[in-house]
């Protein structure tokens, strides 16, 4: 099947963040790829990844950058799909930088921005996306929160006792 998601990080360093994403993609079944693609060192791949993601049958792309991390924010700016960006923590300025790079997007051009290195819910947001169009997909993620539910009570009445 062709990936409903595409995965994208400005550098093979951000791999360790953004599996995360890729293992919530997993846990639901969706199909995604998973690539470099760097804003700055390779300009003109990102053009073409952003501009042929829609035709290549693209739902939904996680793009995750650490400093100046422009790659999600010019990716919404060359298709129209929904886009997450995840804010990868640098050592120089713990994140911050790339969550202000991420967030701070200009209006009309959105990016739906996740906490810094919170890859999973880049993951499950792409998947939340793509459940309002199926059902079992929907129904899956309610059990997901379901199972983090009782997982909560159940610490909640050990503590208890
Ligand atoms: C960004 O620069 C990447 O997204 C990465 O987070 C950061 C550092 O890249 P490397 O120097 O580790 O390749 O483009």
């Amino acid at each position: 099947m062709a990936p409903l998601v595409g995965v994208i990080m400005g550098s093979d360093s951000d791999l360790p963040v953004m599996k995360a994403a890729c293992e919530m993609l997993e846990k639901f079944k969706i199909e995604y790829e998973c690539t470099i693609v760097s804003a700055h060192r390779t300009p003109d791949r990102l053009v073409e990844y952003a501009r042929s993601a829609r035709r290549r049958g693209l739902k939904v792309i996680v793009a995750g950058a650490g400093g100046a991390a422009h790659l999600p924010g010019m990716v919404a700016a060359m298709t129209p799909l929904p886009v997450v960006g995840v804010p990868v923590k640098t050592s120089a300025l713990s994140g911050v930088d790339s969550l202000h790079s991420i967030v701070q997007m200009p209006r009309g051009v959105p990016v739906a921005t996740v906490a810094i290195g919170n890859a999973t819910n880049a993951g499950l947001l792409a998947a939340r996306i793509l459940s309002t169009s199926n059902d079992a997909l929907a129904d899956a993620l309610e059990a997901y929160a379901a199972s983090q539910r009782d997982e909560v009570l159940g610490k909640a009445e050990v503590l208890e006792g």
